[in-house]
């Protein structure tokens, strides 16, 4: 299928389109210009060429669990809705290592490939509490990948524990940590993170620690927080930032969008971004993000509709099967708690796409026999 260059020109599309078609990179303006485009629809067409011209019509999914292991968390983050300030707050709770692992005992039965943990900046808990949790983990199912804490976490375990990142990141990798989640990423721009969460790792320290663990062998991603205080030009600049790190290190695999949700928190006046603009983000990173092979929609957050029609729109993943969300249940997601991979399949197939179910480092998982 293609669309006329009429069409394009239209759109305010066309050189963008030439230059895309030669491989040659989008700046800051041209991002931007993609985000004012009218013509939701010839954006969705230049996206989805990227993504076959990298994937066809593959569409990934995996077979994962979610573990939340405590809610109490010291910064404040006006977005989150999750988190309790002290333990013993109403609400708040953390998991012994016991019940963390009873969640992985609990589906023996299920052939999950990836564990993914995040969790609150917990004042109290020692350090050794992160390091059984992962061996424990391991011991439980050494296959299963343990994709667990975000950069954010990391950085409070070293100012915490009186340790360097690097060596915080070789601990846990020792005690069975294979790659770190995208989270706590936001907005890199420093204006946004002073306002929405002033009191955790800065965007320097974010991406330090994914420059780091990248060099350790690790695999990472990246996510943006959208449709709060942000502008276009702090969108199209926080892509910008993590495609300058990836052309260091190549060590990203997905970009992750994620919608803000606006219950039960200081934000909570603020709608909903439409899925006019969860399509959009996700069509634009697509284009801006010529180095990064992934972009995921998390159905969690955009709602498993509008991920289905995001696999037009430059999305060539979905995340999984997810299971016991908590951060997106608490902010108001009407999204279901898990997906079967059967539902996976039928939602993918639906929208005309090919479903390979892969590991957390894209290899396809053999269907079983
Ligand atoms: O960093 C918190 C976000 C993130 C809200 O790496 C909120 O595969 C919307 O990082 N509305 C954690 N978002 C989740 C995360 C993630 C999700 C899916 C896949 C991967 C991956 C990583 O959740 C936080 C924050 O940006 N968040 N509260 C809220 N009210």
């Amino acid at each position: 299928m293609t669309l006329s260059r009429s069409r394009l020109e239209a759109a305010g599309l066309l050189d963008l389109s030439d230059k895309l078609a030669a491989s040659q990179r989008l700046t800051l303006a041209d991002g931007v210009r993609l985000f004012e485009t009218p013509d939701l629809l010839a954006l969705g067409w230049l996206a989805n060429r990227e993504r076959e011209r990298r994937h066809a019509g593959k569409t990934y999914y995996n077979y994962n669990i979610r573990i939340e292991a405590t809610n109490v968390c010291v910064a404040t983050c006006l977005f989150c809705s999750f988190s309790r300030l002290r333990p013993g707050d109403p609400g708040s709770y953390t998991l012994s290592q016991e019940q963390a692992w009873d969640k992985l005992r609990q589906r023996a039965d299920q052939p999950l490939t990836e564990v993914h943990v995040v969790n609150g900046l917990h004042p109290d808990l020692p350090f050794s509490y992160y390091t059984d949790l992962l061996s424990g983990f391991k011991r439980l199912r050494p296959e299963i990948h343990l994709k667990c804490f975000t950069a954010v976490e990391i950085a409070f375990f070293s100012d915490l524990y009186t340790m360097s990142d690097e060596q915080v990141l070789r601990e846990l990798m020792a005690a069975g940590l294979d790659s770190l989640p995208g989270g706590g990423a936001e907005v890199f721009a420093e204006r946004v993170r002073r306002k929405i969460c002033h009191d955790k790792a800065d965007a320097d320290r974010w991406l330090s620690i994914h420059r780091i663990a990248h060099r350790l062998g690790m695999r990472s991603n990246v996510t943006m927080l959208y449709g709060h205080i942000e502008t276009i030009q702090e969108r199209v600049d926080h892509m910008l930032r993590a495609r300058a790190l990836q052309d260091e290190t190549g060590g990203f695999q997905a970009f992750i969008p994620l919608a803000f949700h606006p219950d039960n928190n200081q934000m909570r006046k603020l709608p909903a971004p439409s899925a006019n603009d969860t399509l959009r983000v996700h069509a634009v990173a697509r284009l801006m993000l010529d180095n990064i092979p992934h972009v995921k929609a998390f159905w969690i957050a955009t709602g498993v509709g509008v991920a289905q029609t995001a696999l037009w729109f430059g999305v060539d993943d979905l995340d999984g099967t997810v299971q016991e969300e908590k951060i997106y249940h608490m902010a108001g997601t009407e999204a279901p708690e898990s997906m079967t991979t059967a539902d996976l399949q039928r939602l993918i197939h639906a929208a005309g796409r090919e479903p390979v179910e892969r590991d957390t480092l894209y290899n396809a998982v053999a269907a079983p026999a």
